[in-house]
């Protein structure tokens, strides 16, 4: 069993942090270099949906998506919680992980990929051909991932983690988007008190080091 992964991404970091979360080791093989905009030739074309994460399996089955190929490990290695202890919790966890992934992760590409110059022509990912930056595109992920920063913040007024009492998956992919995009100018807002307190608290994981 293989993990394609890419060290500088956001979407491979989530499925590091929960193995690391787990004390599963899957052997890493990077797909891209840390300093390049492209995945490798090699990668592109084992992988026709060209994106990272993927997991290869023993009998050459590939399964992308960070949340799919942590539901694999949990299938296979079950009972961490992650997903939830209880029916309401995995609810919970199911719905902010969601939050956190179309909200969170893929509305602050939707602003950095159509605003950043170096995603000229590269405004989604997993494209061979061109996908022009459009400025509205820009202004709505901004607006759409402020909107996601507010809910979590107000979210987690009362509770430590986003699903409740423990951490889950939707912390990861929120964390993993936060730690992400604040890179690129899309900070935590500094009214976002409870916000900023679970991301400091989230940060001291060892998993994050993953
Ligand atoms: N929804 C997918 C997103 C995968 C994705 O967009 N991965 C990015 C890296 S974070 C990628 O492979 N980008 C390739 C590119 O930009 O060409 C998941 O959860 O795995």
């Amino acid at each position: 069993m293989k993990l394609y992964d890419w060290s500088i991404a956001p979407n491979p970091r989530r499925v590091r942090m929960y193995l690391a979360e787990r004390g599963i080791e899957v052997e890493i093989v990077q797909a891209g270099a840390p300093d390049q905009m492209d995945l490798y030739d090699w990668f592109l074309k084992l992988n026709p949906r060209r994106r990272v994460p993927l997991l290869e399996l023993d009998d050459g089955t590939h399964i992308g998506e960070a949340m799919a190929i942590c539901r694999y490990f949990e299938a296979t290695q079950p009972g961490s919680g992650l997903f939830g202890h209880d029916a309401r919790e995995t609810g919970l966890a199911e719905m902010w992980e969601r939050e956190a992934d179309h909200n969170g992760i893929q509305a602050g590409g939707e602003h950095v990929r159509n605003a950043h110059p170096a995603f000229k022509d590269r405004a989604l990912p997993g494209y061979a051909g061109a996908t022009p930056q459009i400025a509205e595109l820009a202004e709505r992920g901004r607006m759409r991932y402020g909107e996601f920063l507010a809910h979590a913040d107000q979210q987690l007024a009362d509770r430590e983690f986003l699903a409740g009492a423990h951490f889950t998956v939707a912390d990861i992919t929120a964390f993993c988007a936060i730690d992400f995009w604040r890179k690129f100018r899309l900070p935590i807002p500094e009214n976002a008190g409870h916000l900023q307190r679970w991301f400091d608290t989230v940060s001291q994981r060892p998993s994050t080091g993953a």
